[in-house]
Formats: structure tokens, sequence, C-alpha cells
């Protein structure tokens, strides 16, 4: 007879009840910061209102007004070296944080005042909101892209979910390195249905990463009531499948959010493993601007009226009295030290005017507004990154010894390994099969089973993780199975590890690899032979190197893995089992792998002085080949192989050189055409070199279709030689 066992779930939620008792037994220093905080955030953002009014923010600014007990009990329970990441909603979490980190240690507001170091965060914060160069990303991230890696915040985010891959990476690096810092990931109750918490809630969960998942369940997301969201009304119970303890707390009390926060973040301290608040909140306006939400019709005024009888401004203050741990007095000089400090912030970034109807007007100072010169800068680390660092190419060296393509990956990666442990390797197998799905990983396990890391199907999680896990230093290394994969990430990929060093002004980098191989010529069909430069290209952030044989992929990928930035290693499947050489000796006596060959220039493979042809992986044997073929017919190609493909590092130069010569240009590649560089390159060519050239760019890819499984199809979507070929005779002919 079947029967049904009741299986649990490997985890228990419980709900957080706190009274006068507790209020009592907590630290009266910390009961005066967290009040002290609690004003301090409610002026703020009215502030901040109050210059969106006054349109001197631009831009949306979500204020927490309702909410601030989140912030003001998180940041004081919190010690000055954890971290926070937070969403949009971010003000309140920022400059608690960073008030606390850059106020005395044991700070006592009632006896410190404001300190200069905790009014400048305050200046900052409010600077940076309102677009200006003294804001901490130098204006470039306003409201919804504050960072400040010192005082352990790790950014606001402007993507729903967005920031919690990253901070998860950064809790799981803290770790990797025997630290006890806790990292607090703050996100809605909307940005709980992002797949991107799921993938990486499981991945913490398995790696007993030390992150709180702080969910601040406000009920609504924009207008979108939870219960239209979620058929589970206390959030919390979604983390108990990953086997995850959660908590549900009142998120209008700072002492509930202080107590269930300083627990949470010591038991993940001694025995690391993550944990989930949902803090039932509230905001009392819409979701930006200063109009309740019942002005949008989506809630009542009632349930306001009800929520607004449990502010925390009014209630926390009442309690602190009636246990008779505050006087009045006590409390309103709090509310004087925070008001005099938004004030001074509002002056240190506004000036009063006279406006044209005699009154006084507030306006913005020409000297605040970024200079015009930052707009392109911090895309991209500094090369001073190479200092003393010698370039090599194959003809420098003399002694080789042989070395497969996919040799020289695993090669060089255990080499990196060796020389720096700060790198890691993640990715799908890569610990498994003996060297991964494609040996790129081979006798890596034997040296170091513990940082070569197989990941769940979650590329999404990992590769944000691996950015988070970059921004704080370490130097991972990942392989995408098949370039196609990416596409799963692309959030992760393009929005956070390719924008956000421009967007937070600079100050942060991410040092990372992602390595991928394309897999067209092996019938996997459409889903599963992208090339995907041309899409990486599109985010200047990335570098992208694409090697051609195992000398240039040691070299580049030790390149690589010097930048500061993220760099896309290109592969192809079809290079893999090449022979290839690499230097016998190292170059002043090292080891024979550490070596570098330059990102930005491109390689005259062939030379010639009729057609120039711009190439990278498997293009340029295929090219070679084309171009020894029309040798014996007088034609003579010069072939490019670029190398370095994204459009920042794309060595220009050598093309130009080039061109002189021939004054033609063919491009060939094997993505479809809307995937290709060349449009880009050619575009790029017509402005720079249009008096080289003396016919239009000619351009060899495959049809605009995805890629086939049929052999005869695939075999004739791939361009082939002949087809380059003939294409290199008109190019020379200058008859395109
Ligand atoms: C990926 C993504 N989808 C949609 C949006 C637009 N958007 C911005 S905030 C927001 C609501 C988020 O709600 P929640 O996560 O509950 O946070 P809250 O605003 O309540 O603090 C939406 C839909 C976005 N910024 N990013």
């Amino acid at each position: 007879m079947s029967r049904r066992i009741e299986q649990r779930p490997p985890a228990a939620c419980h709900a957080l009840e706190v009274d006068a008792s507790d209020l009592r037994a907590t630290d009266r220093a910390e009961l005066e910061r967290m009040a002290f905080l609690l004003f301090l955030v409610r002026d703020f953002e009215m502030a901040v209102l109050d210059l969106k009014d006054a349109d001197l923010i631009h831009g949306p600014a979500h204020t927490s007004v309702g909410q601030e007990a989140v912030a003001a009990g998180m940041a004081v329970a919190l010690r000055k070296g954890d971290m926070v990441g937070s969403t949009h909603r971010a003000h309140g979490h920022f400059v608690s944080k960073a008030v606390m980190y850059y106020a005395p240690d044991g700070y006592r507001p009632l006896q410190h005042g404001v300190t200069a170091p905790v009014q400048d965060a305050v200046n900052r914060t409010l600077a940076e909101i309102m677009g200006l160069y003294e804001g901490w990303c130098r204006g470039r991230g306003g409201s919804m892209h504050l960072y400040d890696a010192a005082s352990g915040n790790l950014g606001s985010n402007a993507i729903v979910g967005g920031g919690i891959p990253l901070a998860t990476g950064a809790a799981w690096a803290e770790k990797l390195r025997g630290r006890d810092t806790v990292v607090v990931s703050v996100f809605g109750d909307g940005a709980i249905n992002q797949g991107c918490f799921h993938e990486v809630a499981n991945m913490a969960a398995l790696w007993d990463v030390p992150i709180l998942y702080l969910v601040e369940n406000n009920f609504y997301a924009v207008g979108t009531g939870t219960p239209e969201s979620s058929c589970i009304e206390d959030l919390a119970l979604r983390s108990l499948g990953y086997g995850i303890d959660s908590l549900i707390v009142d998120g209008m009390d700072p002492l509930a959010m202080y107590i269930a926060i300083r627990e949470a973040a010591e038991a993940m301290r001694s025995n690391p493993h993550p944990f989930f608040i949902e803090a039932k909140t509230y905001r009392h306006f819409h979701h930006a601007g200063r109009l309740p939400g019942s002005a949008f019709g989506y809630r009542s005024k009632d349930e306001e009226a009800e929520w607004r009888e449990r502010d925390p401004i009014e209630t926390f203050p009442q309690r602190l009295i009636a246990a008779g741990l505050m006087s009045a007095g006590e409390l309103q000089q709090l509310r004087d030290l925070a008001r005099a400090s938004i004030d001074a912030a509002v002056a240190f970034c506004t000036e009063e005017r006279e406006g044209s109807a005699g009154d006084t007007v507030r306006v913005i100072p020409a000297a605040k507004w970024p200079p015009l010169e930052s707009l392109t800068r911090d895309v991209r680390c500094e090369e001073d990154v190479f200092e003393g660092v010698r370039f090599i190419e194959r003809e420098d060296v003399d002694a080789t010894t042989p070395m497969a393509y996919v040799g020289a990956i695993a090669g060089a990666t255990r080499r990196a390994m060796e020389r720096d442990e700060r790198v890691i390797v993640l990715g799908e197998e890569v610990a498994n099969l003996r060297g991964g799905a494609y040996q790129a990983t081979r006798g890596i396990k034997e040296v170091f089973p513990e940082r070569l890391i197989n990941t769940p199907i979650s590329e999404t999680g990992f590769i944000g993780m691996a950015g988070g896990a970059a921004s704080v230093g370490m130097r991972p290394v990942v392989e995408v199975m098949f370039p196609d994969f990416a596409l799963m990430a692309s959030d992760q990929l393009f929005n956070q590890i390719g924008k956000l060093r421009h967007m937070y002004g600079g100050n942060i980098s991410f040092p990372l690899i992602v390595r991928t191989r394309v897999a067209i010529g092996f019938g996997y069909g459409g889903q599963h032979s992208m090339d995907p430069g041309s899409f990486f290209a599109q985010f200047s952030g990335w570098r992208i190197m694409a090697p051609s044989n195992a000398f240039d992929y040691v070299g580049m990928f030790n390149t690589a893995m010097r930048f500061e930035d993220p760099v896309l290693m290109l592969e192809h499947g079809m290079l893999y089992d090449s022979p290839g050489e690499v230097p016998a000796e190292g170059i002043d006596g090292g080891h024979p792998l550490d070596y570098y060959v330059p990102y930005g220039k491109a390689r005259v493979v062939r030379e010639g002085t009729d057609v120039t042809v711009l190439t990278y992986l498997t293009g340029v044997a295929k090219c070679l080949q084309a171009a020894e073929a029309l040798a014996a017919e007088g034609i003579r190609a010069e072939v490019i192989d670029l190398r370095t493909l994204d459009y920042i590092g794309m060595d220009y130069e050598a093309i130009g050189r080039s061109l002189i010569k021939t004054g033609s240009l063919l491009i060939v590649e094997e993505g479809p055409r809307s995937l290709t560089l060349g449009a880009r390159i050619a575009d790029e060519v017509q402005e720079r070199f249009f008096d080289y050239l003396d016919c239009p760019v000619g351009h060899v890819t495959a049809p605009d279709v995805p890629s086939m499984v049929s052999r005869v199809l695939e075999q004739a979507f791939i361009p082939s030689v002949e087809q380059i070929q003939q294409q290199m005779a008109v190019g020379a002919r200058h008859a395109f």
C-alpha cells in the first residue's frame, strides 16, 4: 500500500517578539545610536524630497520614509568591517552604515556630536544623490548607484535583485580568505521574485556563505501588492527550501531589527551559513516622490493611517522615555543634531541666491558639478598595472616546447593559481571529468582542490558571485561551458560587471576572467554555437582577448590576469587540440609560462600588399590557407590576427598601417552577420582611414540565422576557405 511520509524543510522560520525587557537589556549607547540614525535618515530623506521638488535632483529618488528602523537597527548591529549591499531604495542603509563607519569607535552622538568625518559622509551621500563631483561616485552614480567600499557599502543598485549575487560573492570571498566579515544583502519584496536570488541562495547555503538576506517587505513593489506577486504571505518561508533559517521581524522597530541582525551576524561569524530576515515595514509615500500610495489607488488611506501609528520616529522615542532609558530632552538633542547635520549637508551641496521675484532660491553652484572631462573616465583601469612588465611575441623566443591549445589553457590557469592565491576557478563541471567538460582545467584539482569549484547550473548566480568576489579582491576565473549560456547571466555580466566601474566613479573593479569556448562546427545547433565577442564588445567595461594559438593563449591569459578589469578570454573548440608551442625556458630565469603577450596589439601573420584581411581564432588558419592558395595566382593578402576584440583595445594602428599598403579591407568572421564585430570595425575604419581605402569594406560572415545541427546545413553556414579565398581575390582587385 502506498503511503506518504511527511518531509520537512531542512531549516526553520520563526517570528521575533521583542518587549520592554529587551529594551532595558540593550546597551544604552546602542539605543542612542539607533535613535540618532532614525532621526538622521528621516531628515535626510525629507531633505531629498525637498531638493527633488526644487528640481535640484535629476532622476528618480526613492526614499525610505517609514522604513528607517531597518537601516538604523542594521547599522548599529553590524561591525565597521561588515558590508551591506542595497537596492534602489538605499539612502537609509547607505548613510547609516557610512555614519557608523566614519564615527569614532564607541560613538555617542550626544557626547561626540556630529564629528567632521560623519558630516563628510552625510555630505558626500547627498552630493552623490544630487549628481555632484564631491559625491562618493563623483556624481556619476546618483541615488541608485551609491558606493563606498571603505565603509562597507557595496552599493545601491538600480536593477531589482541585481545586487544580490554581488553581495553574496563578496561574502563568499571574505569567507574564503578566512575573515569573519558578515555581508547583508538588502532587497525588497519585489526582488525576491528574481531568479538571481534563488540561484545564489542555493549556492550560499551549499558553500556556507556568511550572507544575511534582509528582505524589506514593505508590501508593495511600486503598486503591486505582495499578495499579487507571492502566494506565500510570509516571505521568510521561502528560504527554508534552501536550508536557510529565517526570522520574521517587526521592521518598524529598530530594536527588533538590531537584535535580529546582531544575533544572526554573531551566529554567522562563528558558524558561517546564510540567514534570512523578513522585515515587515512600510513606506509612507509612493514608490518615489512624496505623494502617498493611496493617491495612486493601490492602497487605502486607512491602511496608511494604521502604519503611520507605528512610525518609528514617534514610537521608538516614546518607548525609550517610558522605559526611563532616555529623557525627552536627550531625544530632542538627538533630533537637533540630526537636523543640523542635514541642514549642513544641504548647505554643502547648494547655495542660496536671490530669485527673480526677490525671494530666496536654492541653487547648485557651478563648481559643484562634475567636470565634463570626467564623463568618459574610469571605464577601465589604467594600464600602469603593467609597470615593469616586458611583453613578448613568439619571435622573441628561441627555444620552445610543444603544447596543445587546451594544454595552454590548463597550464596558464594552474600557473596563475600558483602565483596568486586569490585566483579561484569556478564553473560547471570544472572539477569533474578529470579536467572539466573539455579538459581545460586538467591537472588543477590535484594541486588546488579547494580553489577549483564546481558550480550548480546557475550562470547568473555563479557569474554574479564571481563578480562580487572580484570586487573585494579575489581573482576568479569563470568557465562558461558554452558562450550562449552567458546570456543567462546578462544582467550580472553587462549591467553589473560591465558597467559599475564607471557608474561607481572608478571606485570598484572587477578583476575576473570569463573563459568560454566557441563551438561553431560541432553540430550543437543555434543555442550552443554563439561567438559572443561582439555581444561583450557592446559593453566598454569588458576587455576581450581571443588567442588563436597556445603561445598567445598563455601570454594573453597572464596579461588578462593582471588587469583590474573583467576580461573575456574567447577560445574556440576547434583549436583545442591544435598543436602549438610555448617557451621552453622562463624569461630572466623565471617559470616558462610567466610571460606576457600584449593586449591591444594585433599580429600580422602573413604580410601582403593587395588586401588586408582581419580575422581571429579559427579564422586565422582559414585565412592563411586561402592566402596561400591565392599566392599561387600572384595575389598577396596580408592576414592580421586581431587578438584583442573589444572596440577600445582594437589595434586600429595596425589596421591603418596595413591599409596604407593595401587600400582594401576584408573582415572574416564565423558568426551570423548581426552578431559580428565587422560592422563596427568597418565604421571605425571608414572614419579613421577613409583616404586609404580604394573600395568599400568586404565582410565574410555566416548568414543571419542561428547555427544548425544538420551536418550539411552547418557546413553551409560556416564561411568556408573557398568563400574566403574568393572574397580575398575580390578585395585584392579592390572590387568590393
Ligand atoms: C530588473 C528590474 N525590473 C524592474 C525595475 C523597475 N522597478 C524599479 S523599483 C521596482 C519595485 C521594486 O520593488 P521592491 O523590490 O519590493 O522594492 P521597494 O521599491 O518596495 O523598496 C521596480 C519594478 C527595475 N529597476 N529592475
